[in-house]
């Protein structure tokens, strides 16, 4: 059993990606689990491609990461919309007017990590969270779909955004809301809390 947990690489906007460096800090192993770690590119056309042999590999839980610039918490995303659209290129310098990301495909997919859950264990610990009812239109959203319509329902899999962290905020001169540290305690938090206490970490 492992856990694939992706975050993303820099883009438009985002000189320093607090995802990416979350995912380079994680453990190799939460508690004997498998912790398999990838930075995603943000390229719209390449992205779903990228992800093909993470899911070969078939994970038992699938954590995606990526920041949310403007937000003050973490948010954990409820659910992703079939739709893509975004006026700021990506990195490889396309733009999407909109279009569904998936004919006949739902127009909503709802997440199949236990944000309940993980909401309460972050709020205990002081963690700035809240559930996000919107991943937006860009690639995490995309991400979050593809995740869900293509790995087994067996496998829990969703969305987490995170704000800027010291790094970011010090980069766009804003204020820092959650520190790097209070972010890779979310993320080992939710790992614990999705795998049903199995890969708790004290
Ligand atoms: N955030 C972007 C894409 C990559 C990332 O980290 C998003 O919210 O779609």
């Amino acid at each position: 059993m492992h856990v694939l947990v992706t975050g993303f690489e820099n883009f438009d906007g985002v000189p320093s990606n607090p995802s990416e460096r979350l995912v380079a800090a994680l453990p190799a192993k939460i508690a004997g689990v498998e912790i398999r770690k990838e930075v995603l590119s943000v390229d719209v056309e390449t992205v779903q491609a990228q992800l093909t042999p993470l899911y070969a590999e078939r994970p038992a839980i699938a954590v995606h990461l990526g920041v949310a610039a403007r937000r003050k918490q973490i948010s954990l995303e409820q659910r992703a919309a079939n739709w893509i659209a975004f006026d700021t290129p990506d990195n490889a310098g396309h733009r999407e007017s909109g279009r569904p990301i998936k004919h006949d495909a739902p127009e909503l997919i709802q997440t199949r990590l236990p944000i309940d859950a993980i909401e309460k264990r972050l709020s205990a610990r002081g963690i700035p969270v809240n559930i996000s009812r919107n991943a937006g239109r860009f690639i995490c959203n995309l991400v979050m779909f593809d995740s869900l319509r293509r790995l087994p329902t067996s496998v829990q899999t969703g969305f987490i955004h995170v704000p800027p962290d010291e790094e970011l905020s010090e980069a766009l001169g804003r204020h820092c809301y959650v520190s790097f540290a209070q972010m890779l305690e979310a993320v080992v938090e939710a790992i614990g809390a999705t795998s049903n206490g199995v890969a708790t970490v004290s």
